[in-house]
Formats: C-alpha cells, structure tokens, sequence
C-alpha cells in the first residue's frame, strides 16, 4: 500500500505553484486536463447516465441533479479519479494512505441561484483531511454558476460550517470565481468555504464531482459492494488501490 504513495508521490502532477495555492488558497484549477477527442466522449457517456431515468441513484436538490456511483457508469470516467494532479494533491493534503469517497455527476439546473457557502463537513462532523475535485464537463464561467470560494478559510481556528453574505460583507472577506475551461478540474480542500454561484443562463452545467479521504475514515460509498463486473474487470491496480477493493 505504502509502495502506491511512493510511486504517486515520485511523479509530478502538480507544480510548485499548484500545491502552494492548495495550501494557502485551499483550492486550485487545473485547465484543460481532458484532451478534446476524449471530452466529447466523456460527455456523451454523462448524458446517456443523467437520461437513464430507470437509475434509483439519482437525486434532484434545490438548484443541482445528482446521478451516483460515477466509478459504475462507463470507461469515460475511469481517468477521473486516478489521474495524477489529483492523487498528488491527496498525498500532500491528506499526508497518509487515502481512498475515494464518492464519484457523482452533478448538473447545476439552469436559471438556478447560488447555493450559499458552506464546507463539505456536516455541522457536528470532526473534520479531517479531506481533497474534494469537481471536473468540469462544461465550460465554468461567471454566468453559469461556477464554483466560488472563499480563499483561505480552510485555515482558520473557527470554521463556520455556512457563512452568509451578510456576514461575508461584515468581515470584509471576498470570495474567487474559479472559471476554465471544460475538461478542466478544481481541487480543494473540503474546509475551504466554497458554493456554486447562481446560474443564470438557460444551460445546464454539468460537472463530475467527488471526494478522496483518509483510508481510515468512512467512505461515502462503499466500491466493494456496488461494484460492477465490468468495472471491475477493465480498471487497473492503481485504480482498485483507490477504491479500496
Ligand atoms: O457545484 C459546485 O460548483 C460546488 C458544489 C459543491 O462543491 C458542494 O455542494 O459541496
């Protein structure tokens, strides 16, 4: 086990830069990381998965529509989770042996308002080291709600679990749009204060999103038991170490 920290950790990934900004910021962008050839297909298989409405894995909230179990739901999306900017950040962020929590596509409704900042902890949960990516499948921009976070929050004392716009006014803090391109991914941490800001274009943003946590900690989803023989048949080692199976 220890032998895939080592060999993730000895290859590169993410510069100087990138892991100073995770560090700092608690978030960084990495554009352009899924060749065009290999996005459109990708976004093929994300429509065929949101339009299977026989899937009980789906999940309709307030401004987003969720669809489960991402690890389950082709090859496109086998890269997303093992791909080496990511399990870098997790080994410099988490510092021990981790896993994949969760993999799930989620689609930002269009004309939807913004969620309202918040942490990935629930309110009583102790935090731990937790690396939250979010690919985008489309482009993020300031119009269609991309992700907003508020740079630094990670690091304070007192994490509020939400803060309001109120309050973000009263202490002077501002938050950054993270924009790029489709086929681009945001790393961060899941303590920095981040929400998706409001959608008001009349097209859906689609997103692959998920979470990688400490072995130790409970997964989200347990990948040995809904794991599908396909899946399981095609993935490589790498990737059955992430999953823990
Ligand atoms: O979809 C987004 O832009 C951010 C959503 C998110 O990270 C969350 O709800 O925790």
């Amino acid at each position: 086990m220890e032998d895939w920290l080592r060999l993730i950790n000895s290859d590169g990934g993410l510069s100087a830069n990138d892991l100073q900004s995770l560090n700092d910021a608690g978030f960084v962008v990495i554009p352009n990381l899924i060749a065009p050839d290999r996005l459109a297909r990708l976004s093929a298989a994300y429509d065929a998965a949101f339009a299977d409405t026989s899937s009980i894995d789906v999940r309709v909230g307030k401004t987003t529509t969720r669809v489960h179990d991402f690890v389950n739901r082709g090859s496109e999306f086998d890269e997303l989770y093992i791909c080496q900017p990511l399990l870098k950040a997790c080994c410099h962020t988490i510092g021990e042996s981790f896993k994949l929590s969760s993999m799930f596509g989620r689609t930002l409704r269009p004309n939807a308002q913004a969620q309202g900042l918040h942490i990935d902890f629930k309110r009583d949960e102790e935090r731990f080291p937790l690396v939250s990516f979010i690919w985008m499948v489309d482009e993020f921009c300031r119009d269609n709600g991309a992700t907003q976070f508020l740079p630094g929050s990670h690091t304070w004392s007192e994490v509020s679990h939400e803060l309001t716009n109120d309050q973000l006014a009263e202490y002077g803090h501002s938050t950054v749009t993270a924009c790029g391109p489709a086929g681009s991914v945001i790393i961060f941490n899941g303590s920095v204060l981040h929400e998706h800001s409001a959608n008001t274009t009349d097209a859906p943003r689609r997103s692959v999103q998920g979470a990688f946590i400490p072995r130790s900690a409970q997964a989200g989803t347990d990948f040995s038991t809904p794991m599908g023989p396909d899946t399981l048949a095609r993935i490589s080692p790498l990737a059955k170490y992430v999953l823990a199976i």
